[in-house]
């Protein structure tokens, strides 16, 4: 860690990028950007990778698999050892929400950019995060006040909250392990299948009880906070468009939301992170059902739609991870903090617009759009080859317009401009959904998209 004496403040001299993709390019731009040294690691399936090809060094950290590699921990520990770098960037996914590797890092005196271990654990519980966010004054879905011990305990709170409810995995998150029970004769069974499953996928059979929202959209709140006391907001993402809890398309401004409510959520999210003083970058997840939000997750990384803010805010998200991670107070206010237009986010996949069968393999051509408002935050090039080993990912296409109108057109030019031949990619899809009228007029909640594709919404018209 050296002393950048001409700003004042600590900062790191190089940084271990323990991720790949469009996500391991990204942290290697804000590294870069600051004058911070950069090493790649890399399993064998992704010696190509351009990142790879960009980072001052790079090691070779393992096969394919990513627990044989991303997330082998004395791999990842040998190569800053090797070559002497003093913090890792986790990316998301892989070890980005893994507590233990934070405290690793602590005990081996390297930077993990990231908040702080236990802020990790606490919201990797989802009963330990909502208990949390009731505390600081975030409005959740009325539930059970922790775990569900036995059944009877289950049909009461049930019978409170009233039907339909969720029961949902503690240790689950991003769907895995939810439950819907409909009515009394539903929850025994809802209650013993969710309990089994959760057990099998996370070792933990802890569950809890909400009230289910039939028609929610999803919105996250980007906070900010330095560790020291101090956070901010950077407004809202509406993520209600998904497939089986992959998110296909993000934007912000959300359709849904007035400058009021924006406020208003935006700031009971930023003091609740001044209260738990959290530090570095987090999302706080909520589901918005006739006026009124909800929390359900806070996740506590950079996430994969983070662009969709910076366009919006101007702020870089890395950078500012960074930059609190080597010990900076936050050089942002509030007031500081302007929104400006709307952005647009579209996951361009490498899988089949209509059956979503992944599609790896070698890019023949690659052309992709520009122009004023357009982004692509891609790691893929002409002659790169996909593996097979990892999600689909391609890149994200992310335009920003002065309003949605202008974003929506802005969209539509640069999804019939982006080429990319010699695998399937859902590029298609997106072609689909600008055009479609409830897009167009932002009507959609977080199970549009299914019913759409279920309908036929990407099969070929009738001859
Ligand atoms: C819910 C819900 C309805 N009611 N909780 C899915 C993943 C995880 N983030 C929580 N999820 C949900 N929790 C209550 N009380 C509906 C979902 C849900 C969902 C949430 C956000 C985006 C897409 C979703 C798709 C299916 C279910």
């Amino acid at each position: 860690m050296s002393d950048v004496s001409k700003v004042g403040v600590r900062m790191f001299d190089k940084i271990l990028i323990a991720n790949r993709g469009e996500i391991a390019l990204r942290i290697l731009r804000a590294a870069k950007e600051l004058g911070i040294a950069t090493v790649a690691v890399h399993s064998t399936a992704d010696a190509d990778a351009m990142h790879v090809k960009l980072a001052d060094e790079s090691v070779c950290i393992g096969p394919p698999p990513a627990r044989e590699s991303y997330l082998n921990i004395p791999a990842l520990l040998a190569a800053c050892e090797i070559t002497g770098a003093d913090a890792i960037h986790p990316g998301y996914g892989f070890l980005s929400e893994n507590a233990r590797f934070a405290e690793i890092l602590a005990d081996h005196n390297i930077g993990f950019i990231g908040p702080k271990a236990e802020h990790i654990r606490i919201m990797g519980d989802k009963i330990e995060a909502k208990r949390t966010a009731k505390r600081l004054g975030i409005p959740c879905v009325p539930g059970s006040e922790g775990g569900i011990t036995d059944d009877e305990e289950a049909m009461r709170v049930a019978r409170e909250i009233g039907y339909p409810v969720l029961v949902k995995a503690a240790s689950g998150g991003g769907g895995r392990g939810m439950k819907v029970a409909k009515t009394e004769e539903d929850l025994s069974n809802a209650l013993s299948t969710a309990r089994t499953e959760a057990k099998a996928a996370f070792g933990d059979d802890a569950v809890y009880l909400e009230k289910y929202l039939e028609k929610p959209r999803h919105i996250e709140i980007q906070i900010l906070g330095d560790g020291q006391g101090r956070a901010i907001h950077l407004g809202e993402r509406d993520c209600s468009l998904q497939r089986r809890h992959q998110k296909v398309l993000e934007e912000s401004p959300s359709p849904a939301l007035n400058d009021t409510q924006r406020a208003e959520i935006g700031e009971i999210c930023a003091a609740a992170m001044r209260e738990l003083r959290y530090s570095g970058a987090g999302t706080i997840e909520f589901l918005y059902e006739e006026g009124n939000f909800y929390f359900i997750e806070m996740n506590t990384r950079i996430q994969v739609e983070h662009p969709v803010t910076e366009m919006v805010t101007g702020i870089d998200l890395v950078n500012e991870q960074i930059r609190i991670a080597a010990g900076s107070p936050l050089s942002i206010t509030q007031e500081d903090v302007r929104f400006e237009g709307h952005a647009i986010e579209c996951r361009v996949n490498a899988e089949h617009p209509s059956t979503f069968r992944p599609s790896p393999g070698k890019i023949a051509y690659y052309h992709p759009p520009g122009g004023l408002g357009v982004r692509v935050d891609s790691a893929v090039y002409q002659g790169y080859t996909i593996p097979p080993n990892y999600d689909s990912l391609v890149g994200k296409l992310i335009v920003h317009g002065r309003n949605r109108t202008e974003a929506l057109m802005r969209l539509r030019r640069t999804l019939d401009e982006f080429i990319i031949d010699g695998i399937e990619t859902t590029i298609p899809l997106f072609r689909t959904l600008v055009r479609n009228a409830d897009i167009q007029n932002g009507l959609y909640d977080i199970h549009w998209l299914e019913k759409f594709l279920a309908t036929g919404g990407m099969e070929p018209p009738a001859e």
